[in-house]
């Protein structure tokens, strides 16, 4: 039986937090850094598979992130069938060869010159999976009422974190991918108009061998600031 209180008003259900002696905070905590510092951002992928069971593990992950109101307003799809993915893949490089040859300045070419990225997108059709996040600017009810959401970007933005720390954790590689604008991703997978994509997803497993680029991460000096 649930424990439950009433707090201003609001139905509240007893919750444990799990607790730690302060020692074994400090091994976890440095553990999980190790782990998630393992990370990397992966351009190339193979074309093994991966089961469906995994990927819906890992997106109902993301969907433990906090959301404004508890809306959750993000959908997402997840996409094996090789003919969508090659649509995908189509539209995807037609953009990017739009960006990389006249909406992106020289600033912009210039930072992206060490990743060694350009407008061929393979992984788009080699990975198994395309994950691609949407968010919800909107809801509907059951009987097509719009209801709000609120802060959409923040929220969709901590699911898709958790996204990748869900796919890092389970053994799996992704590449946060944004060919941009993404509105050919609403058409191809005939997403209704309170939809628009946030992030392209590939998930699966690295090529063997893989490089990645000799990127650094900041200090922890030059990203926190304790008063
Ligand atoms: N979307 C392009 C370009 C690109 C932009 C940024 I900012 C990156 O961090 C990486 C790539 C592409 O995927 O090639």
């Amino acid at each position: 039986m649930k424990e439950i209180k009433i707090i201003n008003g609001a139905r509240h259900i007893l919750h444990h937090t799990k607790k730690y002696s302060e020692k074994e905070m400090i091994t976890r905590s440095k553990v999980f850094y190790n782990e998630m510092n393992s990370r990397r951002s992966i351009r190339e992928f193979s074309s093994q598979p991966v089961p469906k069971e995994l990927i819906e593990n890992i997106i109902k992950t993301a969907s433990t992130a906090p959301s404004g109101a508890n809306k959750q307003p993000w959908i997402f799809c997840a996409v094996s069938d090789p003919e969508i993915k090659s649509r995908i893949r189509v539209a995807a490089e037609a953009e990017e060869k739009e960006s990389y040859e006249n909406r992106m300045n020289e600033e912009w070419l210039k930072d992206l010159k060490h990743f060694g990225t350009n407008v061929q997108k393979p992984f788009l059709e080699e990975a198994p999976w395309l994950i691609v996040v949407f968010k919800k600017i909107f809801d509907y009810d059951k009987d097509g009422t719009k209801l709000q959401n609120y802060y959409v970007n923040e929220s969709v933005g901590l699911a898709s974190g958790m996204l990748i720390t869900a796919i890092h954790h389970a053994g799996l590689v992704t590449l946060t991918h944004t060919p941009s604008p993404m509105k050919f991703l609403s058409e191809i997978l005939k997403r209704p108009d309170n939809e628009r994509p946030f992030l392209l997803l590939p998930v699966g497993y690295a090529k063997e061998p893989v490089y990645v680029p000799d990127i650094k991460r900041k200090k922890i000096k030059d990203i926190a600031v304790f008063y």
